[in-house]
């Protein structure tokens, strides 16, 4: 079968001539399909004297195994082409150096949390921890803020729609103490017992949130407090503490500082702590910078302990004061906008 051979080598020319897949499902249908000519072959096998039909179908059936092969085979080497492009296509070089992150920075307010907490360390402070959620036990009867007192107000003060175990909303505290009241009930138990506790000297840095927000008022801010109790601390002791600690923080010894005398619930009596640089520009300028002032007798019996016994101080300062007259920034909401402008500069 003459025809038989030629329909064969043409067969195979196109199935391997073809480039892609659609292209050889043409050429087989244009061999092998329903009315491809080795189909049709076979068809005319019908006209064939019966000792001829034998032979010829089986050449014919062994040419189309043949085309069937060739068929398979270039289908897989199209099928491996076409992997082989994909993969080059979507290789990724991991030898290739990243692009790089910029490393951020921090916050100058932390900054300035950092540096204190630093300091206070040095002369022995433990710092403290808490809740930003608390009791108004701890927040404000602990600290002898009497009932009625404005700062307790819907109006001053964020509450939340929780209760304490008492039926008492919890609130978000308006000041660091209530970490030193705990520090402090805690303290006093882990050495109940014992014949002379040791001093008492916690520093309670934290966020803290008043409803208050204007251009020198932001809802949250940060306050860092400290406490010292013993049997014998002074209100000399506070000047000297936080004399040394305003000298540190900012670098500078040509720095004076006055108690004015003031009111806070929790301490009697109690002073504004005022400083002045004698050179910069802030020069000459009485700062308000701090209240303070000795612990007052019901604050003492709060925290478990005599107060005819234990005496101390605490102050309370406010991070982002110490931070603006820091680094001399003029604007407290430059703190929260997040500008990285102005954070840059810290970092
Ligand atoms: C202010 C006032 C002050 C305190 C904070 C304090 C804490 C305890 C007991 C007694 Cl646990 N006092 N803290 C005392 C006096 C003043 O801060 O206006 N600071 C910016």
């Amino acid at each position: 079968m003459e025809n038989l051979d030629v329909i064969v080598q043409s067969a195979l020319a196109e199935l391997s001539a073809a480039a892609d897949p659609a292209a050889l499902e043409n050429a087989k249908a244009r061999y092998l399909g329903r009315s491809g000519e080795l189909t049709a072959l076979l068809k005319t096998l019908g006209q064939l004297p019966a000792e001829a039909r034998k032979a010829a179908g089986a050449e014919i059936n062994a040419a189309k195994e043949r085309v069937e092969g060739a068929l398979e085979a270039r289908r897989a080497e199209l099928a491996e082409s076409q992997m082989q492009a994909r993969l080059a296509q979507e290789a990724l070089d991991v030898t290739l150096p990243g692009r790089g992150r910029s490393r951020g920075g921090i916050h100058p307010v932390i900054r300035s949390w950092r540096r204190v907490e630093e300091i206070f360390r040095s002369i022995g402070f433990d710092v403290a921890d808490g809740p930003e959620i608390e009791t108004d036990w701890h927040n404000f009867t602990a600290l002898n803020q009497p009932e009625n007192h404005p700062a307790r107000s819907m109006h001053d003060t964020f509450y939340v729609d929780v209760n304490d175990a008492n039926g008492t909303p919890l609130l978000l505290r308006t000041h660091t103490s209530p970490m030193q009241v705990r520090y402090a009930r805690m303290w006093v138990e882990r050495h109940r017992g014992e014949a002379k506790m040791p001093p008492i000297k916690v520093l309670a840095p934290g966020r803290t949130y008043r409803v208050d927000s204007d251009a020198t008022h932001s809802p949250m801010f940060h306050q860092v407090e400290g406490l010292w109790i013993d049997e014998d601390v002074s209100f000399a002791d506070l000047k000297g503490v936080y004399t040394s600690f305003l000298r540190e923080f900012f670098e500078t010894d040509a720095l004076q500082v006055r108690f004015r005398p003031s009111f806070f619930p929790f301490t009697e009596p109690s002073a504004e702590i005022d400083m002045r640089f004698e050179s910069g520009p802030l020069k000459g300028r009485w700062l308000e910078i701090s209240g303070s002032g000795q612990v007052h007798p019901n604050v003492i019996r709060n925290y478990g302990l005599d107060p005819e016994r234990y005496i101390g101080f605490a102050f309370g300062s406010g991070l982002e004061r110490l931070t603006m007259l820091r680094y001399g920034i003029d604007d407290l909401r430059l703190f929260f906008d997040g500008d990285v402008r102005f954070l840059r500069q810290f970092s």
